[in-house]
């Protein structure tokens, strides 16, 4: 059983003598994140990664809107900006459902003109507010994307058409083909893409692909540099095997979007699974990999973010969100170190070892607790590294990933292994993840880079 997550962030060490201006400091820390290009947000595809126009790694982060009919209250740019500041993301999802409860499909035409209008104004809301927004067009219960295509290609010249100067649009295509084949997800995509294509050369495509968009690993590229291919998880539900085909697809140059991700099982409902969120995230987030999370509502399942009595749309309190809420609000402030922390705790310096404390929980009378420890590195390029971190009391590592290691008395002596061993100038490396055990809760004493 978890214990209540505690996240500390210790930023212990700091090598060299150099002085940064805070604000030089700040420009660095953004570099490799989420919005930073005021002029442009164009973003590219190279190989597997998302990048700006400077070829700067980006990474979208998000929440997606629950079924845009159930919940359009809160499609308004006040919900839009809370959620941005309070989880620190850079990108919105518009689900619009196809077929489930006033589907795009399955509605009337005032319905279809009404889902429009919450497209427009989420799109708009986006742009005020300098964020990512991703149009997706939410297939599911109709399984095959060739269902609903002529709606599909009408839709998506509509929009392509309509929003063809804005640049900070994803199309996803079809959110969770299922009881369908690669091959039939394939024809639809080679309608619509080149519809897209018409008025917009170059904007992102998520296409998804069978099995609810987890099988990444079995299809095969379309003809097209900037097409990403959807990979949902349930925490609760996919585990290391469906981490595996992620893992393969990555390895055979697959550009992979996690467009819809719960941190309970696929019903959207059900237990959560902090420990299996965590694992899938520190992956994504180690591999650069985009993810938006399920889902902005109050209704009364898990996967909600909202506890179920929620009838504010903005200025959210930390009561106002459900545990997934709560948790996601964690995962994705504490993982982004936010700058405030940094420059609150820092003295100027050049490495900066961040280590911070995930989740913990009792397993056999023993703590355990997930570790996860960066470098930032703003001094010169480093061709090897080793990491002392010594905490008050003996333990022992259960787990591990990233590194090698020894362990001296309270000491954990952490080396790299061998793609991690150089760390350019202004480079991060993150995400060199643990879990621990011990008799008594674990404190670092003190950490240092050599
Ligand atoms: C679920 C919603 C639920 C709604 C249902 C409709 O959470 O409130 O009643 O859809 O069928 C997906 C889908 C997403 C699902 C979600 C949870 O993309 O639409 O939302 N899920 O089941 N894929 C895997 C899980």
């Amino acid at each position: 059983m978890f214990k209540k997550i505690i996240c500390i962030l210790l930023v212990i060490f700091i090598v060299g003598c150099h002085h940064q201006s805070s604000n030089d400091k700040q420009q660095s820390q953004l570099k490799e994140e989420t919005i930073q290009d005021n002029q442009s947000k164009k973003l590219y595809l190279k190989g597997t990664q998302i990048v700006d126009k400077q070829g700067n790694n980006v990474q979208l982060k998000g929440l997606s809107t629950h079924g845009l009919s159930w919940f359009p209250e809160y499609v308004t740019k006040e919900t839009f900006q809370s959620l941005k500041e309070d989880f620190q993301i850079n990108t919105i999802r518009l689900a619009m459902y196809t077929e489930e409860y006033n589907g795009y499909c399955s509605g009337d035409e005032k319905n279809r003109e009404e889902l429009k209008q919450l497209i427009d104004r989420g799109v708009q809301y986006a742009k005020e507010l300098d964020m990512y927004v991703i149009i997706d067009w939410h297939i599911l219960s109709d399984g095959n994307p060739l269902k609903n295509i002529e709606e599909s290609k009408k839709f998506f010249d509509e929009m392509a058409q309509k929003y063809k100067d804005e640049e900070h649009i994803l199309y996803e295509i079809c959110n969770e083909p299922n009881q369908t084949s690669w091959q039939e997800i394939e024809t639809y995509a080679k309608e619509i893409i080149p519809i897209i294509r018409k008025y917009n050369k170059d904007a992102l495509i998520i296409v998804g692909t069978p099995n609810w968009s987890q099988e990444v690993d079995t299809i095969t590229k379309l003809d097209d540099q900037n097409i990403l291919y959807a990979l949902h998880f349930y925490a609760d539900t996919h585990k290391e095997d469906l981490r595996l085909k992620f893992k393969t697809a990555l390895d055979k140059g697959i550009p992979i979007f996690v467009s819809e991700f719960g941190i309970c099982d696929a019903s959207g409902n059900g237990s959560i699974n902090k420990e299996e969120a965590t694992k899938w995230l520190n992956l994504l987030d180690e591999n650069h990999v985009s993810y938006v999370a399920w889902n902005i509502s109050h209704k009364s399942e898990t996967s909600a973010i909202f506890n179920s009595q929620v009838n504010k749309t903005s200025g959210f309190l930390d009561d106002d969100y459900s545990e997934s809420g709560k948790w996601l609000k964690d995962y994705f402030t504490h993982n982004e170190v936010s700058s405030d922390k940094k420059n609150e705790s820092l003295n100027n310096g050049d490495i900066e070892i961040i280590v911070n404390k995930e989740n913990s929980w009792q397993e056999n009378q023993k703590n355990m607790a997930q570790w996860v420890v960066s470098i930032d590195n703003h001094k010169e390029t480093i061709s090897d590294w080793t990491i002392q971190i010594t905490f008050d009391n003996p333990f022992e590592v259960s787990q591990y990933w990233n590194f090698e290691y020894q362990i001296d008395g309270n000491t954990l002596i952490m080396k790299p292994t061998d793609y991690n061993q150089e760390i350019k100038i202004n480079e991060t490396i993150g995400q060199l993840g643990m879990i621990l055990k011990s008799d008594n809760e674990l404190k670092v004493k003190s950490a240092i880079i050599k």
